[in-house]
């Protein structure tokens, strides 16, 4: 059976989150998801996400469309989790366009184009108004 991997924040779920892990179900097979830790999310954004690692997890392991979830520690380790899962495919949204092209000595590597005007900025932006 097929595997597919892919990594992502999640916080604040919204619809961008939903189809893109939708898309990579379509793809066949089981999807494994690996949610960036609040650390990374602190290194990589300079903020802590509005919604705990745990709470992230549980939110995206819920998913009819993934079958299991596992902590993201750095945006180093891909490769490292590529083996651990045996995955075929990595799937990125393409704000990440290019950057894990390295990567396909070890699996095929696909970018999926972003659902536009959604993010988890703009809806903090949007809350804060309130
Ligand atoms: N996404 C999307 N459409 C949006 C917003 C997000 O398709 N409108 C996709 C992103 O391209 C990404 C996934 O949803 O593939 C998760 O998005 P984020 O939580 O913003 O992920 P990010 O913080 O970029 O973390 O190791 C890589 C990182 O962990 C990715």
């Amino acid at each position: 059976m097929k595997t597919i991997i892919t990594f992502g924040t999640f916080d604040v779920f919204h619809i961008g989150h939903l189809r893109i892990l939708q898309r990579a179900g379509q793809l066949g097979g089981r999807l494994i998801v690996g949610i960036s830790s609040d650390a990374l999310n602190m290194q990589k954004k300079g903020r802590m996400p509005v919604y705990s690692q745990s709470d992230r997890m549980g939110i995206v392991a819920g998913l009819k469309c993934v079958d299991s979830v596992f902590l993201e520690e750095s945006l180093e380790k891909k490769a490292d989790y590529i083996r651990q899962f045996n995955a075929d495919t990595l799937v990125m949204g393409d704000d990440w366009a290019g950057r894990f092209d390295s990567l396909s000595y070890l699996c095929e590597v696909v970018y999926f184009p972003r659902t536009p005007s959604i993010s988890t900025t703009s809806i903090i932006e949007v809350v804060k108004g309130y």
